[in-house]
């Protein structure tokens, strides 16, 4: 069979997500032709992404770009893209913390630094914010191994322990200057720990909170409401016209059930997560901890420790956060590692 030139690229689960990773060298330095080429590697646009890697969900239609870092503070530069599944769009507007946990092995895997004997902790500047991350993973004997014990919520089976730990980002807490703002006629606490989101008491939508994402998805009303609170939010958090970008997300609040600090529900902003991000957990976990925040008569804080344990449709994330520390603790996995052949630049794309 003939057709265009292949990439080396390595397809991963990161923690609740899943991605093309690529190196920085193996794709075009030109960033029209390398989102393009992106595109059609993924299979987009089509809302099945039918003829790319991509899996017809925001959270299974991402990419990760690494390179060696020249900044004495890291080890490598990972720039995430959110590839959009119905629209030709490629953006770098935001961080993705469940990609980031691939990282570490990835660089390992292509050789861009060399592993511990035993466990390797990677310096990661993740360029989207230019804020710094540490992963730390085990090495059994110089090699990446991913398998493991650990089990993470929303993903089956279990993997090998990456543990997370965030440096303080360089970003405002409270972006709107506020701890609370009346936005389209509903109260929300406007946050960003890493990643923008815009917390809503879930019972102020007419909704409990509990539903299943499905649902939530499938409710018209909900939907001009979230989108009205999203416009109006982003200008505030000074993101200026956020209608065809992927933040600030919205994380709908809810007492806890399972003993955790919080029920959440997320839109990305668009498809309600089926778990929830990892810098949209920290989010909400800074979120919570603000005093008189939305959280406040909804969420429950334990007395003592730094975990917050953030409830979500398919289970929980535990957050380590405190004020000058967020850390978390996820798996990843490869799941090939190969040559990926785009799809031609006119060919079979809508
Ligand atoms: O918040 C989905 C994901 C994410 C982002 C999204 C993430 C994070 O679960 O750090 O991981 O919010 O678009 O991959």
């Amino acid at each position: 069979m003939t057709g265009p030139e292949g990439i080396r690229c390595m397809l991963m689960r990161g923690g609740t997500s899943k991605g093309a990773y690529f190196l920085a060298d193996d794709l075009p330095a030109e960033r029209a032709a390398r989102d393009d080429l992106l595109l059609r590697i993924m299979g987009s646009p089509d809302p099945r992404q039918i003829d790319g890697l991509g899996g017809a969900h925001p959270l299974t239609s991402k990419v990760a770009v690494v390179s060696a870092s020249a900044d004495p503070e890291a080890d490598v530069n990972y720039l995430f893209l959110q590839v959009g599944v119905e629209k030709p769009e490629v953006s770098g507007r935001q961080n993705c913390g469940n990609l980031l946990a691939g990282i570490g092995p990835f660089a390992v895997e292509r050789g861009l630094l060399a592993p511990g004997d035993g466990e390797t902790s990677v310096r990661i500047r993740m360029v989207n914010s230019g804020d710094l991350a540490t992963a730390t993973f085990p090495t059994p004997g110089g090699h990446v191994d991913c398998t493991g014990d650990t089990e993470i919520s929303g993903v089956p089976g279990s993997a090998a322990t990456v543990v997370v730990e965030f440096s303080p980002g360089k970003g405002e807490l409270l972006p709107t200057g506020h701890v609370r703002d009346t936005v389209a006629g509903s109260e929300v606490t406007c946050v960003d720990n890493g990643m923008p989101t815009v917390l809503i008491p879930a019972e102020s939508l007419r909704v409990t909170g509990y539903e299943d994402p499905k649902d939530l998805e499938a409710n018209r009303e909900l939907a001009e409401r979230l989108r009205e609170i999203r416009l109006g939010a982003g200008e505030l958090m000074g993101l200026g016209d956020v209608s065809s970008t992927t933040v600030p997300k919205l994380t709908l609040l809810a007492p806890p059930r399972h003993g955790g600090a919080v029920t959440t529900r997320t839109f990305i902003p668009v498809r309600c997560h089926t778990s929830i991000g990892v810098l949209g957990a920290a989010s909400v976990a800074a979120g919570l901890r603000i005093e008189g925040s939305v959280a406040h008569g909804i969420a429950a804080l334990p007395e003592q420790g730094d975990r917050l344990r953030i409830e979500h449709p398919s289970g929980f994330t535990d957050i380590e956060s405190s004020i000058d520390r967020t850390a978390v603790v996820r798996t990843a996995r490869k799941i090939f590692d190969g040559t990926v052949f785009p799809a031609p630049p006119t060919g079979g794309r809508a």
